[in-house]
């Protein structure tokens, strides 16, 4: 574990031993992609891995976000369902780092995961949905945008890898069906304002995988009250992490730092018990979504005509029209995902 200084160490170990004695027993976790990424699951901003790096070879986008943007999707969804064709080729099972914070649900100090990620992993760790604000939602259920039928993940999955476009076939409605999850212009699960206040009552955040660049989850840790110890689990410095005196910065892979962690609690077979029941199994194919979404990606690209491409261009042309008028009025509202790498556009 690589801790910035000596006393950082020190405060690993007593923040440890205050949770072994039950002085902390209401943990508050706010995770992101990096918690899945040694599952195969590219995160959106690591150099040359991340899904952004990928669908920069996607030339015709106008910028890499908006292929998870709910405008640019609502007009030009190919790009969102070639990407989304190769996340459908393979089962991703949870990571070291899942089973950690199922770890804390079982030893009865978790007192809620707030997860930016789709991928429903926290669910398979087995933590309960009581526990999880899915702050983005998650794949696994899907609906029509305009009628709202909702469709079978089978019959979903079945359109998708068929290569087409699945749209509503209820009469004269033609909606493209979208799964449940937020994307960027969209409006975050109602229970999202209720849940933060959970937040200002932690004596615990740990704070994991995340670049915290996309809001509203960017601003969760500084809901922590004063005092309270907020630990970062992550590769690099993310957000306002290390501005307060109790922070504590933990800048290594996630799945080695939650294993010391567990060393240092005392759990460490429990959490490879866990590990063992809900990570990879035997015979299970190995995870190459990279390879996966490259090859979607490719595939997509060698498809768009000329009349296409000029039809995208159009799109382009347009879109960055639109950003520009929108910049000049943008909301202040706080209940939309929105990616702050956006308003450079
Ligand atoms: P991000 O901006 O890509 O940041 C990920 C962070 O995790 C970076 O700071 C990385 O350095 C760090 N990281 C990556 N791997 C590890 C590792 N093994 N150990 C430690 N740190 C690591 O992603 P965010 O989650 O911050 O952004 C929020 C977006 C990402 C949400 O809208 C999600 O829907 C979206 N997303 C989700 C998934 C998923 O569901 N698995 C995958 C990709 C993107």
């Amino acid at each position: 574990m690589t801790t910035s200084n000596t006393s950082e160490k020190q405060s690993i170990d007593k923040i440890t031993a205050q949770i072994k004695a039950g002085s902390i027993k209401r943990i508050v976790v706010i995770a992101g992609a990096g918690i899945s990424t040694s599952g195969g699951y590219p995160d959106f901003r690591t150099p040359n891995t991340g899904i952004y790096a990928k669908i920069s070879k996607m030339k015709l986008l106008p910028y890499p976000e908006a292929i998870f943007s709910v405008n640019y999707f609502k007009h030009t969804p190919e790009p969102f369902f070639a990407f989304l064709r190769g996340v459908m080729q393979l089962n991703f099972r949870p990571t070291v780092t899942h089973a950690f914070i199922a770890l804390l649900q079982r030893m009865g100090v978790l007192e809620m995961v707030f997860t930016q990620n789709i991928d429903g992993l926290e669910r398979a760790a087995g933590i309960p949905d009581d526990q999880v604000m899915a702050v983005h939602g998650q794949f696994g259920s899907q609906r029509c945008m305009l009628c709202k039928t909702a469709w079978s993940t089978e019959r979903f999955e079945s359109v998708v890898k068929s290569g087409q476009v699945p749209r509503c076939d209820n009469a004269d409605c033609n909606g493209l069906i979208k799964p449940d999850t937020v994307m960027f212009g969209e409006p975050l699960p109602p229970k999202f304002d209720k849940s933060t206040d959970i937040l200002k009552v932690a004596d615990l955040v740990i704070v994991i995988g995340t670049s915290l660049k996309v809001h509203p989850v960017a601003g969760l840790p500084s809901l922590a009250a004063p005092g309270v110890p907020r630990v970062l689990i992550n590769r690099d410095a993310a957000g306002d992490l290390g501005t307060r005196p109790d922070d504590v910065l933990l800048l290594n892979d996630c799945d080695d730092t939650v294993r010391t962690l567990a060393d240092l609690l005392g759990w460490r077979k429990e959490l490879e018990d866990i590990w063992k029941e809900v990570g990879p199994q035997p015979g299970d194919k190995n995870p190459v979504l990279e390879d996966a979404i490259d090859k979607e990606i490719e595939k997509f690209l060698n498809e768009q005509t000329e009349e296409r491409q000029l039809v995208y261009q159009g799109h382009k042309t347009f879109l960055e029209k639109h950003l520009q008028d929108k910049m000049l009025r943008v909301p202040s509202d706080a209940d939309v995902q929105v990616n702050t790498e956006d308003r450079k556009v």
